[in-house]
């Protein structure tokens, strides 16, 4: 039986013979495991060029993109106003490793979305924010272990990268080689979605727990909403315990609103970290949160962090273009209604193939996690999450490529829906799955 991934191999030879090249130069050859394709077989594709919706590539072929940059393109790709802003910065350098102005606008821009923000420090990719996020904690509350969720990911930091999602659950190495014994056991996993875990482990040793970092909606085990009693625990016993609540906004930041997850779900974290969108397309991420305990960091207090190209120009520029297009002209309201209209087409098309499928979405942010059942069950954590049927997750992922239509080429995974995308986009996205599926 043909491969799904070779049905239409011919069309994607130039992609061959880079892939075939990039392992020789580089590890698996890529650059980052999340596109290696590991969960759908085949060999990754190669792009030359991105616009709006569109990715094409190096052999000529156009998908609509719904991974966009695994999310910061949110206004898709080469948006006028971000290319404008880099344009400008790039006409008077790339990187000082001294202050700017600029730096302190994107902050105020920061600031004014996320309420509980109150200071915001500046770095170059959402791992730094969320292991700087973490020595925060542990040196404001001078405590050492942490709590995090199974499949929940927060970036390849030592103590972050324990019973991880993303590329790290996709590629089955959830607790990754190289992470000492004593790093991990001071993080804590549970699993999201049980309150009572929550309740029992701080009723045992909530005064030894320094921070609980979390997905306020997950993207990385595939999409898992988070109940309100889930959330109710987490912020009610990190409170009563002296225990920071670190809201992982990396990919739900400035896309689920301008305010993020937590403006849609009524939270108030002490430490919050944002990423992707932030840097509107460049490398730049940030954590930020309660004055007092942002001024614990170096050089306002002893913890320390740094990096040469942390707010460097060029990714400020593009950060800010892209924060003030959402404020000044909302997308939210027509990213939720494509998301409606695809999870409808989705839900269709599962339905009409006689398959069983859990379709979850939160805005602009969906997965449909493929199930052997008769009837859908709910997926609320990593112990649901995976048992999805992978095999036709990937049959599903290499039918939407034969029709032009880029999806997450993991399970694992959520798409990202832009503003860039057109109803005509999401009822051709729609249909394609009705064939990919029949
Ligand atoms: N954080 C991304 C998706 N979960 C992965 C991006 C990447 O590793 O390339």
């Amino acid at each position: 039986m043909t491969a799904p991934h070779d049905r239409t191999a011919s069309r994607r030879i130039r992609s061959h013979a880079a892939f075939e090249r990039a392992r020789r130069l580089i590890p698996g050859g890529v650059n980052s495991p999340a596109r290696a394709f590991g969960g759908v077989g085949g060999e990754p594709i190669f792009f030359r060029e991105a616009t709006g919706q569109w990715l094409t590539d190096i052999d000529g072929n156009r998908y609509l993109d719904y991974i966009g940059s695994w999310g910061p393109m949110i206004l898709g790709h080469r948006h006028p106003r971000v290319i404008a802003a880099i344009d400008r910065a790039l006409a008077t350098g790339t990187s000082y490793g001294a202050p700017t102005e600029a730096e302190s606008g994107l902050a105020e821009l920061i600031i004014d979305a996320v309420p509980s923000i109150e200071k915001v420090r500046m770095v170059s990719s959402g791992t730094e924010a969320t292991m700087s996020a973490i020595r925060l904690a542990r040196g404001f509350t001078g405590r050492e272990r942490i709590v995090k969720f199974s499949g929940n990911y927060h970036g390849h930091g030592d103590s972050l990268l324990v019973s991880a999602g993303s590329a790290a659950a996709t590629l089955g190495v959830p607790d990754s080689p190289g992470v000492t014994a004593g790093t991990a056991r001071d993080t804590i996993v549970l699993d999201y979605n049980e309150p009572q875990q929550l309740v029992e482990l701080f009723a045992r040793d909530g005064d030894s727990i320094a921070a609980v970092i979390f997905e306020p909606v997950v993207g990385n085990m595939g999409l898992v909403r988070p109940t309100p009693e889930f959330l109710d625990a987490l912020r009610r016993l990190t409170h009563a315990h002296g225990s920071l609540l670190v809201c992982d906004e990396v990919m739900t930041g400035f896309r689920l609103a301008l305010g993020g997850a937590q403006e849609l779900l009524g939270i108030t974290p002490d430490l919050t970290t944002l990423g992707k969108i932030v840097g509107g397309g460049l490398p730049l991420a940030a954590y930020g949160g309660r004055a007092d305990v942002m001024n614990h960091m170096l050089p306002a207090g002893k913890v320390f962090q740094a990096g040469t190209l942390s707010g460097n120009p060029l990714a400020v520029a593009a950060g800010t273009a892209t924060l003030e297009e959402l404020r000044n002209h909302p997308p939210y309201a027509l990213l939720e209604a494509h998301g409606a209209r695809l999870e409808a087409g989705f839900r269709a098309a599962a339905s009409a193939a006689g398959i069983t499928a859990w379709i979850a979405r939160v805005g602009s942010m969906m997965t449909m996690f493929f199930q052997r059942g008769p009837e859908p069950m709910p997926v609320t954590g990593w112990p649901t999450a995976s048992q999805s049927d992978k095999a036709r997750y990937a049959a599903f992922f290499w039918g939407m490529i034969d029709r032009g239509v880029y999806l997450p080429c993991s399970q694992y995974e959520a798409l990202f829906i832009s503003a860039a995308h057109t109803a005509d986009d999401i009822a051709a996205t729609s249909t394609a799955a009705a064939e990919a599926l029949a």
